[in-house]
Parts: structure tokens; sequence; C-alpha cells
């Protein structure tokens, strides 16, 4: 009878699992296996953009948003698929360039925010099939993948700029009615759109979802059209962009709980890898992700090598991007540059595919991954930087190496030494390869690292005295010896028991001992004195912010001095104005901020679109041209008293908005209080 009710609760749990889009951690990690092993993947922008390339009527510098940035009406956007005829595209020699560079998975834009669909859809005319060109390039794209062993992922854009069901309509738009459009049905339009790709085209192994920052999508939305999907296919992966997950600039924080299984940095990687969360940096390899005929600004392939290191070692994927031409050729310099990845990845993938994050809080001289083998772990050392007396040394690792090699030339072994705070191993004297160069080390068992103390440095400077913290991890049984003149601590410096007092410009090391032997690394940092910028005097200092609001069509902050003010006046802090009344606008704010405290503080700009922070008369944070929200910081001393500010903010198209926030040392960031703002 037991046996009977387990059966029947593993059946209800499996159905409701089903249902709900509910997985066990095993299911998931089947589910996310081929993903996490490929580490590297080819992001394809290709439609209609790719025709103009960048350039409208003589104006210069856009790409795939060129509806938008030049303002194309609709009907004359369009009139671009009469001309569509990509003739030299070949769905093969595209998946053979991205399988010899190393890469695993492609996505291709199905559909970019213009609503353009390069599928054979039912759902609209406006795709491939009515232009010339006639054939369906995914289809073209997803034999060829099955044929070459590549998996296939579609691009989706939520935000569809031609659909007429599809709100908010361009600002500039203003010709072209919104009455009729019905979100609800351009929802079933999406879903199944959303069926045919996964439906018709076999093997899908992403649907990458973007264009889900305006208003009128939501988290409830997007939930909702994950769980529709898992519903079709249980074992497609589905990033954050579905529903309202990514933050501004990590693409990856924000707001958890909502549906989508990996994290999606744009044109960064962040900081330090995240523990048990899957993400993966979309990157260009100019400056653009649609074709820009004059953008010839192409990564080198040393940075595109240290990029996929830096990525793989923190455990994220790199999605690298192509944009091919309206030929349907990629650009010769990303020919050049998958060909030299290639190469690289040919010889040294083994140091990224499977593997993951490196055990080291960080290595002054490259990465590391590392990969589980039985009862080993092999670490990959990729060293950026060869060391020119041919030792490299290996920060806090306490484990004896088992075998030591060059992954490009696995028969040269190498030796190493166990020092009391590491291992040294000796190279030779010229790297295997000018960009990047893999050490393959085999240790026994988990890799054990002692790492250095930690100095508390948080902004590097500090105006009158500074209390300096020295931490380390549990190594108990041991003692933090430190010296103040750069040298490297002994068995005799002193030991720190606690925080002490700095009043001047001081080199602060420090090293952990064990039975008065070194037993860690050292940690060296300079503790800078500066002097602050002085405050000024205001004979009558009235509270707020003077403010100036003007409209225009920017795609970067003009200059306001030359331009007419539609509106001014006082208002109490940086909120955006309810007075304003086009999507396009900018704002100039004019005062003084009051500072409590000499000190050091670390001011945060974080703007969509473009905006400037000036203190005194220096321009303290350039967070210009258009983007989503995207934050900027600096640091800076201040004497206690009030100082000139002035924030100038401008807003293109889509969401805005603009949040300026302060952190005095030791403290928590904060918004800049009404009470710390004068006229
Ligand atoms: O607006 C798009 C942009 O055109 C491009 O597709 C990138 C690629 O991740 N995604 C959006 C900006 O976040």
């Amino acid at each position: 009878m037991k046996k009977l009710i387990y059966l029947l609760l593993i059946f209800v749990f499996s159905v409701q699992a089903q249902d709900m889009n509910i997985e066990t951690a095993k299911e998931k990690n089947s589910r996310m296996r081929w993903w996490r092993e490929a580490r590297l993947g080819m992001f394809i922008h290709w439609g209609l953009y790719s025709i103009p390339a960048g350039e409208w009527k003589g104006s210069k510098g856009h790409a795939e948003w060129i509806r938008e940035t030049a303002k194309i009406p609709l009907e004359e956007y369009d009139s671009l698929a009469g001309r569509f005829n990509p003739v030299k595209f070949n769905a093969e020699d595209w998946v053979r360039m991205a399988k010899n560079a190393g890469m695993k998975y492609i996505v291709i834009t199905s559909k970019h925010h213009d609503g353009f669909c390069m599928f054979d859809t039912k759902e609209t005319s406006f795709n491939i099939t009515s232009t010339p060109f006639k054939r369906d390039v995914l289809k073209e794209l997803a034999s060829a993948c099955r044929k070459l062993g590549m998996k296939l992922c579609f691009y989706y854009s939520i935000m569809d700029w031609h659909s007429p069901d599809y709100l908010p309509r361009r600002a500039w738009e203003v010709g072209r009615t919104a009455s009729g459009a019905d979100m609800n049905r351009y929802i079933q339009h999406m879903k199944n759109q959303i069926k045919e790709l996964i439906s018709n085209y076999g093997d899908i192994g992403v649907l990458w979802f973007d264009g889900e920052w305006e208003e009128t999508w939501t988290k409830q939305l997007g939930d909702e059209i994950y769980k529709y999907i898992r519903s079709l296919d249980k074992n497609i992966i589905i990033n954050n962009r579905v529903s309202k997950a990514r933050s501004a600039s990590e693409g990856i924080s924000g707001n958890t709980a909502c549906a989508g299984d990996f994290g999606t940095p744009e044109q960064s990687i962040p900081a330090t890898g995240l523990p048990g969360v899957d993400w993966e940096s979309c990157i260009t390899m100019n400056n653009n992700w649609g074709y820009n005929k004059d953008d010839y600004n192409f990564k080198s392939v040393k940075e595109i090598l240290h990029m996929i290191s830096d990525i793989s070692s923190k455990g994220g994927n790199l999605l690298l991007n192509i944009g091919p031409t309206s030929e349907g050729l990629f650009p010769e310099k990303s020919i050049d540059r998958l060909a030299e990845l290639g190469k690289w990845m040919k010889k040294n993938g083994e140091a990224i595919y499977k593997t993951n994050a490196s055990p080291f809080d960080s290595l002054p001289w490259g990465r590391c991954t590392q990969k589980k083998i039985k009862n080993t772990t092999r670490l990959y050392l990729h060293v950026f930087d060869w060391p020119k007396d041919g030792h490299l040394f290996i920060p806090g690792l306490e484990n004896q190496p088992q075998s030591i090699y060059l992954l490009a030339d696995k028969g040269k072994k190498l030796f190493a030494q166990k020092k009391e705070d590491g291992v040294i191993v000796t190279l030779p004297s010229k790297a295997p390869d000018d960009n990047l160069s893999i050490v393959v080390m085999d240790v026994k068992g988990k890799p054990k690292i002692i790492s250095a103390p930690v100095i508390n440095n948080e902004f590097g400077v500090f105006v009158d005295k500074y209390k300096v913290i020295i931490n380390s991890k549990d190594t108990s049984g041991c003692q933090i010896r430190f010296t103040l003149d750069g040298s490297v601590p002994t068995s005799s410096s002193p030991i720190y028991k606690k925080p002490f007092e700095i009043n001047n410009t001081t080199y602060v090391s420090a090293r952990i001992f064990k039975n008065d032997l070194p037993f860690s690394p050292v940690s060296k940092t300079e503790i800078k004195k500066i002097d602050p910028q002085p405050s000024v005097e205001v004979q009558t200092p009235q509270p707020g912010l003077r403010y100036k609001y003007y409209e225009g069509d920017w795609t970067k902050l003009p200059d306001f001095n030359a331009l007419k003010a539609i509106d001014e006046g006082v208002t109490p802090d940086f909120s955006l104005l309810p007075a304003k009344k086009s999507e396009k606008y900018g704002l100039v704010f004019e005062g003084y901020i009051n500072i409590l405290n000499d000190g050091i503080f670390s001011f945060s700009l974080e703007s969509d679109d473009g905006s400037k922070m000036y203190l005194g008369n220096n321009l303290l944070i350039d967070n210009d041209y258009c983007h989503g929200m995207k934050e900027m910081k600096t640091v800076v001393a201040l004497q206690a008293g009030l100082h000139p500010i002035r924030v100038v903010y401008f807003n293109a198209t889509g969401a805005s908005g603009l949040k300026i926030s302060y952190q005095n040392s030791g403290r928590a960031k904060e918004s800049i209080p009404g009470s710390a703002i004068f006229h």
C-alpha cells in the first residue's frame, strides 16, 4: 500500500511540476547542463536594418534601432522589405564559422524591435517570405545546425514597433494612431509566433527575449509567457528578459522572483562570479549589434580571449555578437576574429568548456577555471601576463601539485615549488600564446586556498584620519602581522589585534602567520590622505534646486545653455518633474549640496538616457548618450559646507529615469535628501 501511495505522490508531483513549471533542482540541472557546459555562443543581429547599415538620409551612427533613432515613418521603413535580398547568404557557412570559432550555440534575431520577422510566420506578412529573397533563413539555419551539430536558439523582441496592437507607439509617431491597438491581441500574437518558433524549426535550445522594459510589459505577463513556453517544451531554456528581472546594468540582480533561467548582463561582465546563478554576458565585437558599415572599432583577439577567460572564470557564458550585411555576409573583421578565436579554442577550449568558476578570489596575473576529475581537481591557470622572471606565483594554494604542464604543449612537464604562502611554477621564458596561455595544474582533492588578509580600503583615500581594519577568513591558530611602510610583514612585525588609526598616507601590508611562519600571500594597499574640495559661502541659501525643463530630440546631451527652457522653477529634489509633457525632454538642476562633515563621498549617477553631474567647477560623472538605466560612480573628497552641484539630463525615448545618490565612507548609499539641497 505504502508503495502505491509513494508512486501516486510522484505522479501527482510530476504532473503539478509540469503544469506549474516547477521542476526539481535535478531536472533544472539536467535541462541547463548543455548551456552551462557550452560557455561560448554566437549572437546574430540580422534584419532589414542591415540595408541602411547605420546611415539614413545622411544621418550616421545608427544600427538596429535605426527606425527609432532616425525616426523613419512606418511605411517608409516597411518598404525596406521590398529590397531585402541577401543573395550571398549561406546558412552552412555561418554555422561552420561559429563552430570553427569554438561556439556551441547560435542565438539569432527571429524578430527585433522593428517587428520584421526573419521567418515564415502565419501571423504577419511583414516577414522574410514577403521579400525578394522569399526563403526562410531560420529554416535554413536550423537544418545547417542539425547537420553540423550546433544548438540553434532564437532571440525574440517583446517590444514591436510594427504591430498595430503593440503599445506604446514611438513618441515621435504622432501621425500613427493607437486607437484599435489591443495588447491582449498582441500577446496572443506573440504566443502564436513563439509556438511557430518552437514547433517548426526542430530542437531549439534557448528562447532569448528582449525589449521587456516598456511599461506595457509586466512581470505577470512575463511569468505567464515563461510557463506557456515550458508547457510547449519542457527542455527549452529561457533568459530573464522574458520577465522584469533585468536591472539596469548587471542584467542579473533586480527582481529574482521573476521567471527566467539565466541573467543577461549586456556589454558588461559582473565584477565577481555569482555562485549558483546562471548568467551570460552578451557583448558586441565592435560598437553595434546590427550592421553599421562605418563601425570598424572591433575588439582585438586578445580582448575577446580575455573576455572569455574572465567570464568563464566567474562561471558565466559569453554570447559574442555578429551583425551580418544585407547581402547575407559576416563583416570581414568579424570573420577574422572568429578564425583567430577558433585557433585558440582548438588548442585551449578544454580550459573553457565544462569548467567551473575559479576557486581563487583573484589572481594578479590572470584568471582560473577548474574541473573535477574523479578525486583530482584540474586547475586551468589563464596567464594574461607571462612572468618575466619565469616564476608564476599562485597565492595561497595549499595543495601540493601533482602534475603541471602547458595546455598548448602537454608533453612539456613543468615544475613547481610549494612555498609557505602558495606555489611557484617555473615557466618557459616564452609564452605559448601572446594573447593568453594556459598552465594546467592537477591537485589532489579540492583546492585548499588560504586567502590573504583583507585590508579595508573602500575608497583608497581619506581626508583627516582613517581607521584601518584588517580581516581574514577563518584561519584559527594564526596571527595577522602587518607593516605600515610597504615592506613585507615578517615574524617580527606587529600582530594585528584591533583596528587602528592613521593620519597620513600609509602603505599597509598584511600577512597571515602560523607558528610564526608565513601562511598566506601578502595583501598590500596604499591609503592616501588628500585635501578635501573647499566648500563655498552662500549668502542666504534657500531649500530646493533650481531647474530648467526643455523638450527636444537628442541622442546625447545638448548644450542646454544654447536652448530656451520651456519651464523653470524650484524643485525639492532631483526627482523627475511631473510637469514633463513629452517623452523627449531635458532637465538642468542647479544648486548646492550641503555636506555635513569633511569626508570622502562616493557619488552615483544612474539615468535613462544620458546625464552628467558637476560638483564645483568639475565634471564629476559623465553618463551621457542613449542607454537604459545605467549607473556610473566616482569618489571625491569634500570639506563640510555647501558645494555647487549641477546635474544635466535628457530622455530620448521609452523608459526614463534619474537617480542620484551618495555614500559617505563607512555609511550606506542613500539618495541625496531634500534637506541637503539648496539654491
Ligand atoms: O535594444 C536591444 C538592442 O538592440 C540589442 O538587441 C541588445 C542585445 O542584448 N538588447 C537590447 C538592449 O538591451
